[in-house]
């Protein structure tokens, strides 16, 4: 099965957009296959509100382990199935925690074992930063020329976010952009072309 990597710094909105999308796809309940630090996977049930209220936060880090569903992408009658993993945010610093070091560590691990990489920045950021962060930069240095390689511009439904979209389009190719609102479920007709393109 095609694995979707969801990276990006922390707060980015990454868990809400894994949880909106799969209700966009259709999902009712949330099945989420979770890979602890140790290495053993456990199942775990959610309806959709309560995996918002659970596993979505406003301070950073709230995801520290590689999360996944299986969504069913509609090709024709057929459906094809992908897994779209959600992960610990990274940082440009060596983090304080070592729960959070090793959970950064899973989701580089599972950079390299991902065919498409779904990756995610915050729109509202660009107002204090005009450059991107290291990680992002490096991301994106890393990724780019792949064919399963995106840039998941995520907020957008907040004010004045336009602005910030044309600042990010003038750092990086912006053929590589889509722009969202995980909370709003804009940008995610083209996220779904995007993966039909490329299972
Ligand atoms: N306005 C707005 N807020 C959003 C959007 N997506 C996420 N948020 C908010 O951003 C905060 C972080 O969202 P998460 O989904 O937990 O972000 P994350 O990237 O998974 O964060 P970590 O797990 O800590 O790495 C929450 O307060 C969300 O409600 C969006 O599209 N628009
Ligand atoms: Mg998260």
């Amino acid at each position: 099965m095609v694995s979707v990597l969801i990276v990006g710094q922390p707060n980015v909105g990454k868990t809400s957009f894994a949880i909106n999308f799969a209700n966009y796809l259709g999902v009712e309940k949330l099945k989420l296959l979770v890979r602890q630090p140790a290495g053993f996977l456990a199942i775990r049930t959610y309806q959709l509100e309560e995996a918002y209220e659970e596993l979505v936060a406003v301070e950073p880090h709230k995801t520290t382990k590689i999360q996944s569903v299986q969504l069913k992408l509609p090709i024709g009658k057929k459906d094809k199935k992908v897994r779209l993993i959600d992960s610990c945010g990274l940082v440009d610093e060596i983090h304080s925690k070592q729960k959070i070091r090793r959970a950064m560590a899973q989701t580089l691990d599972q950079l390299f074992q991902s065919q498409i990489i779904l990756h995610m920045v915050d729109l509202s950021q660009f107002n204090y930063f005009s450059q991107l962060k290291k990680i992002d930069q490096a991301l994106y240095n890393l990724f780019h020329q792949q064919s399963g390689y995106k840039i998941l511009a995520n907020k957008l439904d907040l004010d004045r976010q336009e602005r910030n979209l044309i600042k990010l389009k003038n750092l990086i190719d912006q053929k590589l952009i889509i722009a969202i609102s995980a909370l709003s479920q804009q940008g995610f007709t083209e996220v779904k072309a995007f993966l039909l393109e490329n299972v």
